[in-house]
């Protein structure tokens, strides 16, 4: 079956040198980020060196940031968790996200041909019928420790591949699938094989020191908007400008009386329509 991702269907044809090898295939988990972070917590290193990949059809309790779900119908999406090991400096640990992001915005131009863009934080959007519609949502989660920096992330990545709209709830956020956007069903496999290959090919260079920055900076569509910044922690949202951000992926926003705020972490609303 065309659809299958299990490790039969893919490990033959997977070209990556480091990233998802092993590959992991489960048909159901509750959410593959807990999963794969219970398998490093059960410490069996041998399965989970830094690349490993954790793949599963459907999820029953998928989880998006700040305790709300994911949600995805079988056998329609990517539903993966990546382990990362990197050796890197704490204050670099923005560079996974925006890295991330922009390997799922590469990989899915690449394979649909579809313009991709991200709303700041990490959203990837399409255009659907003139509105931003949420196609991947990412989860970055992982154990820091004062003397060693990072000792592990898990990076979770949930893309809406063969979605049929009329799953989508209407939210807050429009969400829609590349199945939708691009008029035909789209080959899971051939899409999870250019993502794994560009996520090893920004984290390479990250590696090598190359930030991701600019190239993740470019594909926001947040930059010149006014907007609603709804930030952890605090009731109020803030309402501005959002001018720019800086190198560290933080979202620099302009109120109305002019003062610049710099917001680290959060949620934005985009009070324009897409024209
Ligand atoms: C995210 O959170 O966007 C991160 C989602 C990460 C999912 C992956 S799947 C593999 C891995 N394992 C997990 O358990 N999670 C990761 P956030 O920005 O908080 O967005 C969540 C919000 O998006 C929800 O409150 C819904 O409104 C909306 N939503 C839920 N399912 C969606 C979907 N399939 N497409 C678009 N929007 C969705």
């Amino acid at each position: 079956m065309e659809n299958e991702l299990t490790e039969a269907a893919v490990n033959p044809v997977l070209e990556t040198k480091w990233l998802g090898r092993p590959y992991h295939y489960v048909e159901t988990a509750g959410s593959t980020n807990d999963l794969l972070k219970k398998w490093v917590a059960d410490g069996s290193e041998s399965v989970l060196p830094s690349g490993a990949v954790l793949l599963a059809d459907y999820q029953e309790t998928g989880r998006g940031r700040f305790n709300r779900s994911w949600e995805a119908p079988p056998h329609t999406s990517l539903l993966l968790s990546i382990l990362l090991r990197p050796d890197w400096d704490i204050s670099r640990l923005s560079w996974l996200t925006m890295l991330a992001s922009l390997s799922v915005a590469e990989a899915v131009e690449k394979e649909t041909g579809l313009p991709v863009f991200l709303k700041w934080p990490n959203d990837v959007v399409i255009d659907h019928n003139g509105k931003w519609a949420k196609v991947c949502g990412i989860l970055l989660e992982g154990a820091l420790s004062q003397s060693e920096g990072i000792e592990y992330t898990v990076l979770g990545i949930g893309i809406n591949v063969n979605i049929p709209q009329s799953e989508f709830p209407s939210a807050v956020q429009p969400a829609t699938s590349l199945m939708v956007a691009a008029g035909r069903p789209i080959s899971r496999l051939s899409l999870l094989m250019e993502l794994l290959q560009s996520v090893e090919r920004n984290y390479d260079a990250a590696q090598n020191s190359e930030s991701p920055y600019q190239r993740w900076n470019k594909r926001l569509i947040t930059l010149g908007q006014r907007i609603a910044a709804h930030r952890v922690g605090q009731e109020k949202s803030l309402v501005g400008t959002a001018e720019a951000t800086n190198e560290w992926g933080h979202l620099l926003v302009r109120d109305d009386n002019g003062q610049l705020h710099t917001i680290t972490a959060g949620d934005v609303t985009l009070s324009g329509v897409r024209s």
